[in-house]
């Protein structure tokens, strides 16, 4: 089956230029002007419209099992909200229990995924350690297409893992070809200063943010890229939250340190102004680690992404219903981490980033696919419109404008944390392995077409390998 993608502008990482995109099957087949049409072929007019890499999201977690429940979204429903938004690929994370095999835990979550409608791959996490974690590290390096783990610093007395684990796991990675990635909050600190907060009665959802104060994550962002920095291991610091992180981040590149920073759409745009909301179900709709900041860490936010400090946009979606987050109403350290944002993601990165003048179209790619691509070696099969690489496209209307609703969304969490806010550009349709799954505000996910993407290990070993 070929598709024709006729009279786009083409955005790439590094140009925009006028061409067409032939698809033929799962692969981009030709970009170029005036494309012929085979016998036969699907038709699409972009209009004028810009033709762009499919997003890719490196941080979701569909039916992920936290804090005594279960996420809303499942590898279907979140995939196919991710693709009603542009996003073509997830990158996920397979998060075993302490003591669990990882190679077990990678196995189940496999299971749980096969389901997807969009793409995906899985970041691994290390939460203990012992030679079985060594070795299984090995072999899905070698035989699974991993090449990221990750390292929850925060969440004591459960996921957590201890200097001990991250820096023997750190050295594995680096002896493998794979990069570390963090959560970085000291969970000492963040356990500590929780049990102070209900001492003192605070018990609400605005304990949340006073638990975990900026310095908390600086100071894990802090020993995580000394860790890495005396390892001689590249690191990568997920969902950085506020302006103390991102220096420690500017500073260690500075000094010509490999170390890269994600920011999240919501943190982009959110201030923790929501926890004081006076309805305390709809500030514990916001309990997510790191919180939501005062509104300085935002523009510092954006400032990371301009300066090249930060290189890829996420959501860290992770959906509780109303429901499952009333089981924190009495103490809000029992309140389900996580928030969605597959879905808005890119609409939000555009409107607040390139409609602001933060961000240049091609900007815009390279923090919302193309980067992704290139940190985690998946490059040019991803994040690039080329002949060759992988159908996944997104058509994108520069001048639409969309209101974001739970009322109107795809993700199942009943909540949408950018509830009314209209955003001017959005995502008309997307093509993911070469199919229409999206077109006009009509979706065409299809359970189990997503597939696993193989990651391959940088190359040598070793300092050298990240040069
Ligand atoms: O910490 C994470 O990234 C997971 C457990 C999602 N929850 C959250 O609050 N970020
Ligand atoms: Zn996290
Ligand atoms: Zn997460």
């Amino acid at each position: 089956m070929a598709l024709l993608i006729r009279g786009g502008t083409v955005v790439n990482a590094d140009r925009a230029f006028r061409a067409d995109v032939l698809c033929v099957g799962d692969r981009i087949a030709a970009v170029g002007a005036d494309l012929d049409a085979p016998a036969g072929a699907h038709v699409v007019d972009a209009g004028g419209r810009y033709v762009m890499p499919g997003g890719i999201d490196t941080h979701t977690h569909m039916q992920l099992p936290f804090m005594g429940t279960v996420t809303a979204d499942d590898f279907y429903t979140g995939t196919a909200a991710a693709l009603a938004g542009g996003t073509t690929t997830i990158m996920d994370f397979v998060i075993p229990d302490p003591q669990q095999p990882l190679m077990d835990a990678f196995r189940t979550w496999r299971g749980w995924a096969d389901k997807s409608a969009a793409d995906y791959t899985f970041h691994v996490a290390v939460t203990w350690w012992d030679d079985t974690v060594h070795a299984d590290m090995g072999v899905l390096v070698r035989e699974h297409g991993v090449n990221s783990f990750k390292h929850f610093m925060a969440y004591k007395n459960a996921i957590m893992a201890d200097d001990e684990t991250l820096v023997k796991s750190f050295r594995r990675a680096l002896e493998l070809g794979a990069i570390p990635t963090v959560h970085a909050e000291n969970g000492e600190l963040v356990y500590q200063l929780q049990r102070e907060l209900l001492a003192k009665g605070i018990r609400g959802p605005e304990a949340h943010p006073l638990s975990r104060p900026p310095e908390v994550e600086a100071e894990a962002a802090n020993r995580a890229i000394a860790i890495a920095g005396v390892l001689g291991t590249p690191v990568y610091i997920v969902h950085v939250s506020c302006a103390e992180s991102l220096d420690a981040i500017a500073r260690a590149r500075a000094r010509g340190q490999r170390v890269y920073g994600e920011a999240l759409a919501g943190h982009l745009v959110i201030d923790d102004s929501v926890y004081r909301h006076p309805d305390p179900a709809h500030a514990r709709a916001y309990v997510m680690s790191p919180p939501f900041r005062p509104p300085h860490h935002q523009a510092a936010l954006w400032q990371g992404l301009q300066g090249g400090n930060l290189h890829t946009t996420a959501t860290d979606h992770c959906t509780f219903c109303a429901a499952q987050k009333a089981a924190g109403q009495d103490d809000f350290t029992r309140i389900p981490n996580g928030c969605g944002g597959v879905e808005e993601r890119m609409a939000v990165v555009w409107d607040a980033g390139v409609n602001t003048g933060r961000l240049t179209p091609s900007e815009f790619v390279r923090v919302t696919s193309t980067n992704a691509a290139q940190i985690f070696n998946i490059y040019p099969r991803k994040g690039s419109v080329a002949a060759g690489a992988d159908a996944d496209l997104v058509l994108w209307d520069p001048l639409a404008t969309r209101t974001l609703s739970a009322a109107t969304q795809h993700s199942q969490g009943g909540f949408n944390v950018f509830e009314g806010r209209t955003v001017r550009g959005v995502a008309t349709h997307t093509v993911a392995a070469g199919k229409v799954v999206y077109a006009d505000g009509e979706l065409r996910a299809e359970r189990g077409a997503g597939r696993y993407v193989e990651r391959p290990a940088f190359a040598a070993a070793g300092a050298a390998a990240f040069s």
